[in-house]
């Protein structure tokens, strides 16, 4: 049977819409479209599907093709000309909400050596991941961070954040990942800029990290109430550390490897509401299993090389490299090197999946766990 009659077999056999047009029906239609309304027939199949059909479609945006034209922006506009100086990952699939993903936006921010961002807050949920350069810095609530190679960073809904590169610091790049497409399609949107444009400073530099990266030890007495985690900053050694001694005493996920979740320690879940991250070990000659979720993922490579098979399509990937997985199609990865571990770095929309109820997760049950590469 051809696709198109086993569509129509399905909708027959198991009650889909199925209605032919006719002349009467399609002047129906338009009267029915000249009083504001429509016949559901005429899209339930589209608004109901089966199962996700996500309008993303996979990506991989190589770092070699990208760096020069990054660093070219530095030339073209100022901070304050542009507010954000960055280059946003466009989905074919979601040009229309500028989308890198989903609902997630990422791009990667460029700043020079003295320069900073003017301070604001808004209702996107945002993060960063220190792509290379030396004397970044970010000011999230009057928490001053220094940011290295690796580094992941919070600016959780809400907080005020400035960005910006110490005088003796040398040009930097990193990837910005926020839920601007979730907040606009929820129509829940706002934007502010700090009263000052710059805010002070109001804690020790780094205070955040010291106090609640501790190894299984929180300060005694501190109950943090807000909805986000009070370590904003996650640094790269413990992390590959962390996944180092795992990886010792740990087979890991058939799927993922070596794969942990970056936490909010008061609570021990997401590091914010609506944006979740984790950094995963694909062992030397590791080659997971597919599986799918439902949920959006942008990956970015910190170390190593290898690829990735998303929903059939081979995705070869280095250090810097970011590419994406849409909902709902199957993917698996594999480390290229024999000999040295690879490290993706991810953040995702699985703190709002999980919250509502809409988490699912199914493993690719043919030929041992591995799709067939179509392109
Ligand atoms: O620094 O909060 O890449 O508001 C896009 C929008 C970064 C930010 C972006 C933003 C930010």
């Amino acid at each position: 049977m051809s696709s198109s009659r086993h569509d129509q077999y399905r909708e027959e056999v198991l009650g889909r819409a199925n209605v032919a047009d006719t002349p009467e029906l399609v002047a129906y239609y338009e009267r029915l479209e000249s009083l504001g309304t429509a016949a559901l027939w005429t899209v339930a199949n589209k608004i109901e599907p089966w199962e996700p059909v996500p309008s993303s479609v996979p990506m991989l945006w190589r770092y070699d093709d990208l760096r020069e034209d990054v660093l070219k922006a530095l030339d073209l506009v100022t901070p304050e000309q542009a507010g954000r100086r960055v280059i946003y990952f466009d989905n074919p699939g979601r040009s229309d909400v500028s989308a890198a993903v989903g609902w997630l936006y990422s791009g990667l921010q460029v700043m020079g050596p003295g320069e900073v961002a003017s301070s604001h807050r808004h209702s996107a949920s945002a993060l960063r991941f220190i792509m290379e350069g030396q004397g970044a810095f970010t000011n999230v609530d009057g928490h001053k961070m220094t940011l290295g190679a690796n580094d992941f960073v919070l600016t959780p809904n809400g907080t005020w954040h400035e960005h910006g590169v110490a005088e003796d610091g040398t040009t930097c790049i990193w990837q910005d990942g926020l839920d601007i497409p979730l907040m606009n399609a929820l129509e829940a949107n706002f934007y502010e800029v700090h009263p000052d444009l710059s805010q002070a400073i109001s804690y020790p530099v780094d205070d955040s990290t010291a106090k609640w990266a501790s190894a299984g030890l929180k300060p005694a007495g501190e109950n943090w109430s807000k909805p986000y985690s009070p370590l904003l900053k996650y640094e790269w050694a413990p992390t590959y550390e962390a996944l180092s001694k795992l990886a010792k005493v740990s087979d890991g996920s058939a799927f993922d490897g070596i794969l942990m979740d970056y936490i909010n320690p008061q609570t021990g879940g997401p590091v914010m509401q609506t944006i979740g991250a984790s950094m995963q070990m694909l062992r030397p000659g590791e080659k997971t299993k597919a599986h799918r979720q439902t949920g959006n993922f942008v990956y970015q490579c910190a170390k190593g090389s290898g690829h990735s098979i998303i929903n059939g399509q081979r995705f070869d990937w280095k250090e810097r490299d970011v590419f994406v997985v849409p909902a709902w199609l199957y993917h698996e990865h594999a480390n290229a090197s024999d000999s040295e571990d690879a490290c993706l770095f991810a953040f995702h929309d699985l703190p709002v999946m999980r919250a509502l109820g809409l988490y699912r997760e199914e493993a690719f049950a043919e030929n041992g766990g591995h799709q067939p590469i179509l392109s």
